[in-house]
């Protein structure tokens, strides 16, 4: 079977990539122990707009969910075999709750309140300088990128918020998370399946050194830490 290409934004902030999806495509290729490789890849040739986006056999996906569909068939592999149905119902609804909401509160924090963002614009430039953006265009790009990506943040809904209030949101899920996870090593028990891709990739992107209220809130929490910690030294060591 031929390796699986991972196209992605780039190495920032002391995670594999600035993008969680990126980290939850890479740990899941990790966990399903798939070859691959990666490149440095832009929206513009993604097929959806957004990263990340894989290439396979001559097959280009994207979205992170569609990709390990397509994998999980194509490779013969099943990280949530074993699965009961109400496993499964949690961990949809879990993959939810840390992609349709968690992953807003990190991206309102990084990109729309002041203190993170002018951190957070450091880390965009070095992505674009890394995929080859013409120097001259970084800085007249860069306020476009955080006008469309405000824009969503509102559509979407928690661009709405206070930053009180979006920081509260962060830490319900947060509490969520600790709760469900409990005293297991990985969410559903066990052994890791896929909705610990998800988990760890949008927990370390909280772990990221941007000015907030999200790392601390986690770093206080020691059981989602010890998690962090066992997931990279089992998939990134
Ligand atoms: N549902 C998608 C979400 C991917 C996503 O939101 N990617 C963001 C980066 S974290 C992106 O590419 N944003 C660039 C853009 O919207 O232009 C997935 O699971 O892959």
């Amino acid at each position: 079977m031929s390796e699986v290409i991972l196209y992605r934004f780039g190495e920032a902030l002391g995670a594999p990539d600035v993008s969680p999806f990126c980290v939850k495509m890479e740990t899941y290729l990790r966990m399903a122990e798939i070859p691959f490789a990666k490149k440095l890849g832009s929206p513009n040739q993604a097929p959806k707009g957004k990263m990340p986006y894989i290439v396979h056999d001559g097959k280009k996906l994207g979205d992170s969910s569609h990709i390990i569909a397509y994998l999980k068939d194509a490779f013969q592999v099943d990280l949530d075999e074993g699965l009961s149905d109400l496993d499964r119902a949690h961990a949809r609804a879990y993959q939810s709750m840390l992609e349709e909401h968690l992953y807003f509160v990190v991206v309102y924090f990084r990109w729309k309140v002041e203190a993170g963002w002018q951190v957070y614009r450091h880390a965009i430039s070095k992505v674009m300088k890394d995929a080859g953006a013409p120097g001259f265009l970084i800085p007249m790009l860069i306020p476009l990128i955080r006008r469309s990506t405000l824009k969503s943040l509102t559509a979407q809904g928690v661009g709405r918020h206070s930053e009180a209030e979006a920081e509260e949101m962060g830490r319900s899920i947060l509490s969520s998370l600790s709760s469900f996870l409990g005293e297991k090593p990985y969410f559903l028990g066990e052994k890791p399946t896929t909705l610990d891709a998800t988990t760890y990739a949008m927990l370390s992107g909280l772990l990221a050194p941007i000015p907030g209220p999200l790392k601390p809130l986690l770093e206080a929490d020691e059981r989602l830490m010890a998690y962090c910690e066992r997931m990279k030294a089992r998939f990134f060591a």
